[in-house]
This record gives structure tokens, C-alpha cells and sequence, in this order.
């Protein structure tokens, strides 16, 4: 008898789930691929103004938005900023807050430990990047009535919806920055978003600009990130 494609169990509907899997000869070439094309993936801050489709920023989101999230309450809102004025007014919030802590706010070691990243206060990409993407989280939602309804693990579910989402970008051929000017209060106001969304990355998009470079750095090996219990 052909399987159900959908079956009650306890008074809910679950899905046939027809998952492809890789015997493990297959599977370990794949992981060692997967490995070193994600591996690949940096984090640029000099953007070419070159235009990026809005219908490809929407695929991106639709890719950040399968990530797992706590009792599937999916808490995030992604916000797509293309206006010049807005990004404008965006890059002129940020620096603001920007200046504040690189003069003030931010303590000498941590000064220190981003030198070798070469960062200051001045954001020139908010406005160069064609798309700045804001990833929001929602601390709490409203359900059908109106009423005021709990998320779980919002940080959890939220940074890795953000994982998801700096994936499908690298994929595309595009490059980003995860962007955390602070505080961020200011991006609530721009984009006037309810009193339950948050802001939790800002995430400039788009093509490299012509002749980049990045800072070498390293990853920790494998023996340095890892323990394996056999
Ligand atoms: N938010 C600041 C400072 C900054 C902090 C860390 I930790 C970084 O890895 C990079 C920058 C900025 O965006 O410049």
C-alpha cells in the first residue's frame, strides 16, 4: 500500500517527510565539499553599488526563513532596505551611535581587539550596499485574536535564521556583513516597526566592490573547536 502523504497522530496532521540521503562514501565527499565552498565565505565590508534584484534579496529570505525556531513560532521579521533615503538616514543614525562608542563607549581592549579588522565609525556601505537587510527578532507576537502570544529560544531561533541567511547569500555571489551598530534602537524608529520586533542584525548585501581585500585571518583548527566522546 502506497504510504499516506499526511497522517493524523494525537489529533494533529504530520507530513510524509521523504528525506534524500547519501550512502556514507557519498555523504563524506559532499560534507568535504559543502565544508570548503562555505569556508570560502567572508565577511566584506567595501560593496560595489551594482543593483541586486529585489526578487533575489526575497529568495534569501525565504532560505533564512526555513531555519528551525523554538516551538516553530518563527520570531523574525526581515526588513529589505533599498531607498536612497532610507539607507541615507540609516547611515546617518548609525555613525552617530558609531562615533560614540569607537570615542567613548567601547573599552581600550576591545579597541584593540579590532584593529586587525581596520573598522572606525564611518559606514560608508549603508549607502553603497544596494540592499541592507535588517533582521528584527520579535520578543513576543499576537495571535488570530489579538492576543498577546509567547516565543521560545528568540535568540537562538533568530541567529540562526541569520546563519541561514548569510548561506543563501554566499550562494548567490553575493557578500555581506553582519553589522551590529550600537545601540540599535534607532532602526525601530527609520523603519517605524511595532513594539515587539527588536533589532538584531543589520546586514548590508550585495556584489564586492572591484579589487577587495580582507583581513587574513585564520579558523581555529578541528583539535581546537572540537571533542569527540567515542
Ligand atoms: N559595532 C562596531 C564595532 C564592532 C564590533 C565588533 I565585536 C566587530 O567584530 C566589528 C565591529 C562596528 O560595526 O564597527
Amino acid at each position: 500500500m502506497a504510504k499516506p502523504k499526511v497522517k493524523e497522530i494525537d489529533g494533529f496532521e504530520y507530513t510524509l517527510y521523504e528525506k534524500k540521503t547519501y550512502e556514507p562514501d557519498v555523504a563524506l565527499q559532499r560534507s568535504r565539499e559543502y565544508y570548503q565552498w562555505l569556508d570560502n565565505r567572508r565577511t566584506v565590508r567595501d560593496f560595489s553599488s551594482k543593483p541586486v534584484p529585489k526578487e533575489l534579496i526575497e529568495n534569501l529570505i525565504l532560505t533564512a526563513s526555513t531555519a528551525p525556531s523554538g516551538a516553530h513560532k518563527q520570531p523574525w521579521k526581515f526588513c529589505a532596505v533599498s531607498s536612497p533615503d532610507i539607507k541615507s538616514e540609516i547611515r546617518k543614525a548609525a555613525e552617530k551611535e558609531e562615533y560614540e562608542s569607537y570615542n567613548s563607549r567601547m573599552s581600550e581592549r576591545w579597541l584593540k581587539d579590532l584593529q586587525p579588522l581596520g573598522t572606525d565609525w564611518h559606514k560608508p556601505f549603508l549607502e553603497i550596499a544596494p540592499w541592507l537587510i535588517i533582521v528584527f527578532k520579535k520578543a513576543f507576537d499576537f495571535d488570530e485574536h489579538n492576543e498577546k502570544s509567547n516565543n521560545y529560544y528568540v535568540n537562538e531561533s533568530v541567529g540562526l535564521a541569520a546563519g541561514f541567511l548569510l548561506t543563501a547569500i554566499h550562494n548567490a555571489g553575493l557578500v555581506a556583513l553582519t553589522h551590529t551598530p550600537s545601540p540599535m534602537n534607532f532602526l525601530v524608529k527609520i523603519l517605524e516597526r511595532p513594539a515587539n520586533e527588536r533589532p538584531f542584525l543589520l546586514i548590508p548585501v550585495g556584489y564586492p566592490a572591484d579589487e577587495i581585500y580582507v583581513p587574513s585571518l585564520e579558523r581555529r583548527p578541528l583539535e581546537k573547536i572540537s571533542e569527540f566522546y567515542e
